[in-house]
């Protein structure tokens, strides 16, 4: 009878470092704790004998507090180039099965290529689970072993004067995430190549590509350790998916498209008077809902600052700096007491929209 067939994956990077550091950080517990773990997770314990023959184990911990511990033994070592280790789950509720971790390191220009096979996986669900987790310390491990420390394998695609591009880079600038902004407008093909809708903006961690603000800011939030972009319970964790929602839909059409925009980008020259007062009129019951929503609170979604509210700030940053905006706002007390709490962050300062066209 032939054995079963398993699942393999093989991941490439290239890390901005010389191959003898990159190796050291798969076997060293002082650089290994710091990125073999997905990011948001912890290592407490990494302990290697790094021999043929010799054990490691490592122990994880989520943010929940849950433990995961994985060890195995080496069956190469050949420094700087090569290593091969088994890879078991231990504890009950883990698969009783060992993989093998191949790891081949090749270097060119200060530059080192790895090339990781990971493989004998029982069930293809396992092996994307390791794929996802690997890819996300693979990140962790560019970013720590870059040189220049700017391997910025985060990239946010899209414009910096864009609102929903500033809620994202004020997640992450609230997170300590680095990140480059690649510049691109909507509907180009570098947007295209993320966002089948064309809309700005996408975000690429490593090799994973996420478009929808909310849905980028959610992986942010969980991909990244640091201050929480969400309430820290059920009832206002819905809140802000509420508000994220009644925003794109309710607010960002008549305050952004048919009023800012219509300043911004003038068909014509000049700026179309009748589609302006028209979103005028729109503006006081939306304006006073916000008011409502926000009550005696500074956030929108109860006690704690939130995506929702990175959503929001730069809308209402644009409706200040039109005439009628600007006239509006201020009958609006408790709107305008959370836009200061939200305009005093770092985040906020950090990331003013360039201005001109
Ligand atoms: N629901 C989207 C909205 C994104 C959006 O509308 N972005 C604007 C820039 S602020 C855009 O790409 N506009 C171009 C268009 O609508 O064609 C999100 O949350 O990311």
């Amino acid at each position: 009878m032939n054995r079963a067939a398993t699942f393999d994956l093989t991941l490439k990077r290239h890390i901005r470092a010389p191959r003898e550091k990159v190796f050291d950080a798969f076997v060293k517990a002082e650089h290994a704790r710091h990125w073999m773990c997905p990011r948001g997770m912890t290592m407490p314990v990494a302990e290697f004998d790094v021999r043929v023959g010799g054990k490691y184990r490592m122990t994880m911990r989520s943010r929940d507090g849950d433990q995961f511990t994985v060890g195995g033994s080496y069956r190469e070592v050949k420094r700087p180039e090569r290593i091969a280790y088994t890879w078991g789950w231990q504890g009950e509720n883990m698969p009783n099965v060992e993989t093998l971790i191949t790891l081949a390191l090749s270097e060119r220009d200060g530059v080192t290529e790895l090339v990781m096979t990971h493989s004998g996986f029982q069930d293809e669900a396992m092996c994307a689970s390791h794929e996802t987790g690997w890819n996300s310390g693979l990140n962790k491990l560019c970013e720590l072993t870059d040189a220049r420390g700017q391997a910025a394998v985060v990239t946010l695609i899209g414009d910096p004067r864009s609102t929903y591009v500033r809620s994202v880079r004020m997640g992450l600038a609230e997170k300590g995430v680095k990140y480059t902004v690649q510049n691109a407008a909507p509907h180009s093909p570098e947007i295209l190549a993320i966002h089948p809708f064309g809309r700005l903006p996408a975000l690429r961690d490593g090799p994973i590509e996420i478009f929808e603000t909310s849905a980028i800011l959610r992986y942010v939030e969980e991909a990244f350790p640091g201050p929480s972009l969400l309430p820290g319970n059920i009832r206002d964790r819905a809140r802000c998916e509420q508000w994220v929602s009644a925003l794109n839909s309710y607010i960002d059409g008549p305050l952004i498209r048919r009023y800012v925009l219509k300043y911004v980008f003038p068909a014509d020259g000049k700026p179309d008077r009748a589609a302006i007062d028209a979103a005028v009129k729109e503006m006081p019951a939306l304006l006073a809902i916000l008011d409502g929503a926000y009550g005696a609170r500074d956030y929108l979604a109860g006690g704690a600052f939130s995506i929702a509210d990175l959503i929001l700030a730069p809308m209402l940053f644009y409706v200040e700096m039109f005439p009628e905006g600007k006239a509006l706002l201020p009958k609006y007390p408790n709107l305008m007491r959370g836009q200061a709490a939200i305009r005093g962050r770092a985040s906020f300062k950090e990331t003013m929209p360039p201005t001109g066209a």
